[in-house]
């Protein structure tokens, strides 16, 4: 009998230890430039912070409105924080972060984030800008109505989070519940 209610212990500490795992999946607490926001100065870093531990294997990618992707010159984990650093300044524009992270706990995480840029293009083109370049960089903060529908894939899933989290506890709580019932009873 002893045996038994051992083995049923070891099964419900595993069990602990898995939703622990589970509750502690890695998702975004905040980003740099944050979801939604336009940049007015020269973004040439992305930062993401987690809410839980990640590896070094956590990547992003960033497309611009045409599907382009921008060329990062650098990336680093100093786990909850990912960095990336660009090659050059973004252009203004529209841009989608695509992150995927993959958290300390083994499981892997993605989504999305959205952000603006309208800096002044000076910064990038050294000579030339005068005249053709600000009237087109004028044209583009005009148009206000195709900036970013934030593709908040995140956040919807947060609540859905929460609740499989309560109902994996509901399950551990019934499955201890269960475990000594059984031990009192195989006891006798
Ligand atoms: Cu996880």
């Amino acid at each position: 009998m002893k045996k038994r209610s051992l083995i049923m212990l070891l099964v419900l500490l595993f069990m602990l230890g898995f939703t622990s795992m589970v509750a502690a999946h890695s998702h975004v607490k905040s980003t740099v430039p944050g979801d939604g926001e336009t940049v007015e100065e020269p973004v040439d870093t992305i930062e993401i912070v987690f809410d839980a531990g990640i590896e070094q294997a956590t990547t992003i990618k960033i497309v611009d409105e045409e599907g382009n992707e921008v060329s990062l010159a650098e990336e680093k984990v100093d786990s909850p924080t990912y960095t990336a650093i660009l090659e050059q300044p973004l252009e203004s524009g529209t841009y989608v972060v695509e992150w995927t992270a993959f958290g300390e706990d083994g499981h892997t995480t993605e989504g999305t984030f959205t952000f603006s840029v309208a800096a002044s293009v000076e910064t990038e083109v050294d000579e030339a800008t005068e005249e053709p370049v600000e009237g087109e960089s004028i044209g583009e903060e005009n148009e206000p109505a195709e900036e970013p529908q934030p593709q908040e894939e995140e956040l919807p899933e947060e609540p859905e989070e929460n609740k499989s989290n309560a109902i994996i506890w509901i399950v551990i709580i019934g499955v201890a519940l269960l475990a000594v019932i059984l031990f009192f009873l195989l006891r006798k």
